[in-house]
């Protein structure tokens, strides 16, 4: 019996009577071969809220009425009933047919969750913004659409005296799924458009965009406040409204689901810094594609902070790199670089050896801690570093009020390196964008009379 799971307690540390109001779940899997892990399936279902009371595991193969043996499924009912759980949560890709059949098994009432559905119950408690929501009635549409396709034919083979009319109906249940769906669509393509613009305003402002991707839990968030942390305290000021988010931190799957942008300036660049979902194994198509714009900020920035746990074992930290490298090598165009996060957690020797082992899938990491800072300085440098190269430039303006307003954009737009005065000429050397250079000039050519050497 494998009914408790070791250092897997409830999370849920709501005010006293609380605790008793949430869901009751068992988890259970079921493994081809070896045994099966449930940490993490544990995990997402306290991220949901559950209360995990129970858990049970089976490696065998895939029993088609089941998904499990019979005579688990029998000990999955006396779980069930001796922990009075209210929910049933399988870490497989159980069908429809599975579902039903196990549910039938069990006291009345009780709810049969797959690994998606508790993923998407999870996003729709918080999905707070019109573009989460929309995401996440997107993949709900996509998890309904085969069900009622297949109920649809079905209903229309099976037509019969009495039945009359029901495959019509499904019929019509079918369209208005598809409906729903290219509706949604259509919203979310025209708020990409005006991310997109959005992001392009802020390059043309003089930002570099950097986003942090990798697993959930790796502690992005907590490197995002860390990196913006010191210019935070003087932009309070002009905040951006989406700029202005706490972002949490906690031992919790999923934590962050929307997008976070926050400035965090380092030595010349003035970088934007965009915190977003993290990733997760084994999710269907369906769902990664309908949270697809939700990425939009890490597959169009100028460069991508790669965040992984460099706590976990050798083995789970390659999965992760090579799963993500695969997410985000398909889309992004940027410069990636490896951050290795928590090496507070490492033995002394331990990230050497975890280097070497995988410096073919992380050629060469930054290893930081967000928590402590230990690192943080590397890792600001490297990102000067791997930002496209800027473009060097003097110009030489007459003095007068529209060359002032020249040189304070410029020192806006990039990094001034000389500004000098000399027979009411004013020689500006600085660094920039190209597409920034190219302005000033233009800009500076419509000074008269003015001069670029
Ligand atoms: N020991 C240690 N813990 C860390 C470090 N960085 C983050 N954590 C912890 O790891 C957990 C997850 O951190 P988050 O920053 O929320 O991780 P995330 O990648 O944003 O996670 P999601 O938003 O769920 O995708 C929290 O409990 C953090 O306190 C670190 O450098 N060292
Ligand atoms: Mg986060």
């Amino acid at each position: 019996m494998t009914d408790d799971i070791e250092g897997v307690g409830s999370t849920t540390d709501d005010v006293d009577g609380a605790a008793s109001t949430a869901r009751r779940a068992i988890v259970a899997k079921r493994v081809d071969a070896g045994t099966a892990d449930l940490t993490e399936i544990s995990k997402l279902a306290a991220a949901a809220g559950y209360e995990v009371v129970g858990g049970l595991s089976q490696t065998r193969t895939e029993d088609a009425a089941f998904m499990f043996g019979e005579g688990k499924v029998a000990e999955l009912r006396d779980l069930v009933r001796r922990t009075d759980a209210d929910a049933v949560i399988v870490d497989n890709d159980v069908g429809p047919y599975q579902t039903f059949n196990i549910g039938g098994k069990l006291p009345e009432g009780v709810e049969v969750i797959d690994r998606f559905t508790l993923i998407l119950e999870i996003f729709g408690q918080r999905a707070n913004t019109r573009k989460a929501q929309l995401q996440v009635e997107l993949a709900e549409l996509r998890y309904e659409l085969p069900r009622a396709e297949a109920k649809a034919s079905l209903a229309k083979r099976d037509e019969r005296p009495g039945f009359m009319g029901l495959g019509e109906y499904d019929e019509s249940v079918e369209r208005d799924i598809k409906r729903q769906i290219s509706e949604i669509r259509d919203e979310l393509d025209s708020i990409a458009s005006k991310e997109e613009a959005r992001r392009e305003q802020r390059r043309d402002s003089g930002f570099d965009l950097v986003a942090l991707a990798g697993y959930t839990n790796a502690g992005k968030s907590t490197l995002m406040r860390r990196l913006a942390a010191e210019i935070d305290v003087d932009e309070n000021a002009d905040r951006h409204p989406d700029l202005d988010t706490t972002a949490e931190s906690q031992d919790m799957l999923f934590t962050t689901l929307g997008t976070t942008t926050r400035r965090a300036e380092m030595k010349k660049r003035d970088v934007l810094l965009t915190d977003t979902v993290g990733f997760i194994s084994d999710l269907p198509h369906w769902l990664v594609e309908s949270f697809e714009s939700t990425l939009d900020s890490v597959y169009r920035a100028d460069l991508v902070l790669l965040v992984v746990d460099a706590s976990e074992s050798v083995e789970a930290m390659r999965e992760k790199l090579v799963t993500s490298h695969d997410t985000l090598y398909e889309r992004n165009e940027a410069p990636i670089v490896t951050v290795f996060n928590k090496v507070d957690q490492l033995a002394p020797g331990e990230l050497a050896d975890k280097r070497a082992a995988l410096s073919g899938v992380a050629p060469d990491p930054v290893a930081v801690s967000a928590k402590t800072g230990a690192g943080v300085a590397e890792l600001r440098d490297r990102v000067e570093d791997e930002l496209p190269d800027w473009e060097r430039e003097r110009l030489v303006l007459p003095v007068s009020d529209d060359a002032m307003s020249l040189v304070s954009w410029i020192h806006d737009h990039g990094h001034v390196d000389d500004e000098a005065y000399a027979n009411d000429q004013v020689t500006v050397d600085f660094q920039a964008k190209p597409s920034i250079v190219a302005r000033a000039r233009s800009k500076a050519a419509a000074l008269a009379p003015a001069e670029s050497t």
